[in-house]
Parts: C-alpha cells; structure tokens; sequence
C-alpha cells in the first residue's frame, strides 16, 4: 500500500482553466507536446503564455489524486542508456545527446534544443528531473533563459495537513510557480511528500537535513553522516528533483557569524553549526560531500547548494561569514559537476540595492556560472507583513543581473506559515519580478504579453485585459467594484478618472481629430489640446470629476 491509497486523506485540488485561457499543446519533437496557456482576444488574435500548471488547467483531463499524474517521462527515461555510467542530464549534454527533456524544454523556451544543450553541459543551466519523477514537466534553470520561480510549502509542527499542502502545491503551480520545495518539519513527513510528488507537474525540491533531524528527535548534535545519508536516498527513491544541501558551513566560519545583528537565519545553516560546534569536527556534509555526490549522481538529483551562513537582516550583508561560504560552495560545484552532477547555488537573504550585484558577481566568479537561485533579497527589513514587496524589490534587480531562479516570499515571512492566499500573493508578487527582469534581460518574445494588454488597455478592450492579466479574477473584480454593469466591460472609462478624463480616450479623440482634419501628427496634438483645454474649462477646471455609470 502508498500513501495514495490512504482514503481517509481527501485532497480537494483546484481544477480547471484560468479565467479566460486554455489549455494548447504544441508538438515540438516526436512524441514532445508542450503545453501553453492560450488567451483568446476579442479582436480575434491570441496569445500564448507559458504554463506551469500542468493537466490541472486542461478541461480534458481527468484529475484523480489517488492515482497521481500520468508519467510523462516513463518512456523517455526507460528508452536510455548511461553515458559512462551516468544517467543525468549532464552526462548527456556533455556527451552531445539531446534529451527529450532538452527538446521539450526548447519548445518551452523559444530556443534551439542544441542551445539548451550546451548550456547544461557546461553546467550554467540546469534540468531538475529526478529519474524517479516521470510526471513532472521538464523546466531548466539558467540565467540565459526565462527566469524562474520557486515556492515554498510544507507543514510544521504547529500548523497544517496533508490535503493543505497538496492543494497548496496544486494552487503555487496554477499561478506560475516553476518548483515547489516541500519544507515539512512536522508530523507525516514521508507521506505528505509522496502526496506532493505524485501529483506535482513542476519538480520538487527539499532540505534533507529537515527530515533527518526529525529522525533523531530535533536533537541536532545526534545526527550523523548514517542518518542523513538515509534521508538522502529515501527522498531520491520518492523522485526529489533538488536538494538544499548546506554543506558550505565550514566549523572555521561559525565564529564569523558572533558579531552579526542576526547571527545564522538559515535553518539548515543553524543545525549544521549546530552540530560543528557539539562535536568540534568539520560538517559531514562537506566530508561525505563525495559520496554524496554518488547518490545524487544515480537519481539525477540536483544540488542547490545552500546558503546556511545567508545575511538575515541589512546590516549583515555581504559580509565575511557569507563570503567565505559562498567560495566553499564553488570549491564543491566543481566538485559534483566532476561527478556529473547538475549544480545551483542558493543566496540571500537580506541586500539593500547598492550591495546586490557585488553578489551576483562573486557568485558568478567562484561557482562557475552555476545557476544562482536567490531567497528575494529583502531590500530593507522595515516591512514585516509586507516582504512578499520588500524581497520583490530585491528580486527584481537580483534577476535582471542574472540570478536564474528567485525563492518567493510571501507576506506571512518572518510572521507565519503561509496559508494558501498568502502562497498565491507570494507566487504572483515573484512573476511580476521575474517578468520585470526578462523584460530588462531583452528575453525574446517576452516583451509580447506586455504588447497585448497595452494593446488592449488602449482600446478598451476590458475582457482582453483582464484575460491578460498575471490575475485575472483580481483585476475583473477591482474593476467590478465600481463599475460593475455590463456594458462597462467596453466602456471609454473606468472608475479612476471618470469619463471625461481618461487620457488614452483623450489621446484616441486627438487621433481621431488628427485624422478628420488632415493634420500630421504635432500639428493635431496641438490642436487636439486646445479643443480639450476648451472642454476642461467648460467643466469648471475641475481635475476630479464625480463618477459617473
Ligand atoms: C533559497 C535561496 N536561499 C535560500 N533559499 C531557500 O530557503 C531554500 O531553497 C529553501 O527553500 C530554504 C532553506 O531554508 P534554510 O534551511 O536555509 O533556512
Ligand atoms: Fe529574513
């Protein structure tokens, strides 16, 4: 029996197409069907979008949690050899083989599958697919594609159950999360994870460390190289894709972290020093690094090697303690891309502005290029209740230099557990930054989606906006609220400036005007204006005018 056949868990998981979009494939290679969210305009265009919410959002698909997704990858996985001995998309991409995984995530990306390729052989992008996780959707991590996401679930001791969390995964992956991290610290650690694996479309990654220190009783100096590699390879048979792995807290760097404001924020950094500083020896993390390497290798599991000694407040940025570690973790991702092992390397925390891109830049020089995966940064620790805004600030900036993946927070940080609401606020607030920051990198096509609903905001074409929007149901309602007729849906206005002064109606009236009489375009605009300035006196010079439906 698994966990899935467990009846008394009732998992109710959100299902269906976003308002206004549905589903397409596309079929890239032979056998490689790559979904879009398609949004359909009222002009009788469309656009496609990329689409991370898996057979959930496809109105033909029948969803079952007991029985978990289809495998997609099951043949793929099982049609191929080892490359000298190794199975992971690197040994592949080295060897010059273009993967399934790789032709698909072309599709994805609007790129060649020879460029996906040679990026993940040289390790600056990586394909997080445990072999063991035939039903996620093949994604790459890499600073010379789109930049992703990630959210993080999972219960605690306090606080949730196993059909939250499901849903939790269902719902962060609806709204565009790339990866979600199972984070459980509490009760029914194994069974929650196997629920959440078997039915995420996206890969799942996790921080082994939680769950071993679960096994000897939250008593950090009893664990033991034993018991962690026991939880390594208990996670990779359940199809972990990524693993946190701290192993960059070296005993030396513990005491760097005595002066600092915040000490060591990280949860797995303060059990490693933990246990460093109880037993006096060097972290078994850094000295089995090899071995562990070994099993991650067998998977295809990838490492995100993690930041354990990350800046947990603005005045301990950038400092030694962070540094120092930050070297160690390049010293160990030549390490394991020697052993075939696909790399990520994770960062802070907390950077104000003008410290960020001296991260990026160190990150880059000492790791290789491996993909760099960011917790925001919070630009400013003043804001608690709202560091979904403050990290997204730092988020933003962080991927535009070219940070691959960015860690949402939501606005439950430093307060709570994130209920599902908050995981949505967190998953929306990190597609604006990542978006934001494609838009600045000059990623192809990506400047399109904003195109489209200029376009349509311009023409008043409400429906299309709102179809368009990163959240459709929010903008259909805030506008609702004032003006919810139907007829509104093509009017000229909206509640904010009323009808007489919405500009892109003036701006169309002066086009318009330009038009009737013949004008070149200065000309008409001048003229244009005087008209309007007429008609604004005539009102009174009022700049707010009283509503009007
Ligand atoms: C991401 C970048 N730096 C840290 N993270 C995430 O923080 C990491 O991926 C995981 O989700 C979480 C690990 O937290 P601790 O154990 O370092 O606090
Ligand atoms: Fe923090």
């Amino acid at each position: 029996m698994t966990a899935l056949d467990d009846r008394s868990v009732k998992p109710s998981v959100t299902t269906g197409p976003i308002s206004g979009s549905r589903k397409v494939y596309r079929e890239v290679a032979d056998g490689v069907r790559v979904p879009f969210r398609r949004v359909e305009l009222t002009n009788g265009e469309h656009v496609d979008l990329y689409d991370t919410s898996g057979p959930y959002t496809d109105s033909d698909a029948t969803i079952d949690v007991h029985s978990g997704l289809p495998a997609l990858r099951a043949d793929w996985i099982a049609a191929r050899e080892p490359v000298d001995g190794a199975v992971t998309q690197l040994a592949y991409a080295k060897a010059g083989i273009i993967t399934p995984e790789m032709a698909y995530i072309a599709g994805r990306e609007n790129m060649s599958p020879e460029f996906v390729r040679e990026e993940v052989a040289i390790g600056r992008a990586v394909i997080p697919l445990n072999r063991r996780h035939p039903e996620a959707e093949p994604m790459i991590i890499g600073k010379k594609f789109l930049v992703k996401i990630n959210a993080n679930i999972g219960n605690s001791a306090v606080s949730s159950s196993i059909e939250d969390e499901v849903e939790k995964m269902v719902w962060a992956s609806r709204w565009g999360a790339d990866t979600i991290m199972d984070l459980s610290t509490g009760k029914r650690i194994h069974e929650t994870r196997e629920w959440i694996m078997r039915n995420s479309p996206v890969p799942i990654g996790t921080v082994p460390i939680y769950q071993a220190l679960e096994k000897v009783d939250g008593d950090p100096a009893k664990l033991s190289w034993e018991v962690y590699r026991d939880t390594v390879v208990e996670q990779a048979e359940q199809g972990v894709d990524y693993m946190t792995v701290h192993a960059g807290v070296l005993l030396r760097y513990v005491p760097l972290t005595a002066r600092r404001v915040t000490g060591i924020v990280s949860r797995g950094g303060s059990i490693m020093a933990a246990w460093c500083l109880a037993h006096h020896r060097e972290s078994f993390l850094y000295t089995h690094f090899e071995e562990l390497c070994e099993i991650l290798r067998t998977y295809d599991v990838t490492f995100s090697l993690g930041d354990g000694l990350r800046p947990g407040s603005i005045a301990d940025a950038n400092d030694e303690a962070q540094f120092a570690e930050l070297r160690t973790l390049g010293e160990l991702t030549h390490i394991a891309r020697s052993h075939d092992v696909q790399v990520m390397i994770e960062g802070p925390g907390h950077v104000p502005m003008h410290k960020i891109a001296e991260n990026v830049r160190l990150e880059e020089e000492w790791c290789g290029e491996a993909p760099f995966y960011t917790l925001g940064p919070l630009a400013t620790d003043i804001a608690p209740a709202y560091d979904h805004i403050t990290s997204a600030i730092g988020a933003a900036q962080i991927g535009w230099l070219g940070t691959a993946m960015l860690c949402y927070v939501t606005p439950k940080e430093h307060l709570g557990l994130p209920n599902r609401d908050d995981v949505k606020t967190g998953v929306i607030t990190y597609k604006i930054a990542a978006h934001s920051a494609d838009l600045a990198k000059g990623h192809p096509g990506v400047q399109d989606w904003d195109d489209a609903l200029s376009k349509a905001r311009f023409e008043f074409r409400w429906e299309d906006q709102f179809n368009l929007a990163l959240d459709p149901d929010t903008a259909r309602s805030f506008h609702d609220e004032t003006l919810p007729a139907e007829p509104a849906k093509t009017a000229h206005f909206c509640s904010m400036c009323g009808p007489k002064f919405c500009s892109m109606k003036i701006t169309q009236d002066v086009r318009r005007y330009a038009e009737e009489h013949g004008l070149s375009t200065v000309e008409a605009i001048e003229a244009g204006m005087v008209e309007k300035s007429g008609e604004f006196s005539e009102h009174g010079n009022k700049v707010y005018l009283p509503v009007v439906d």
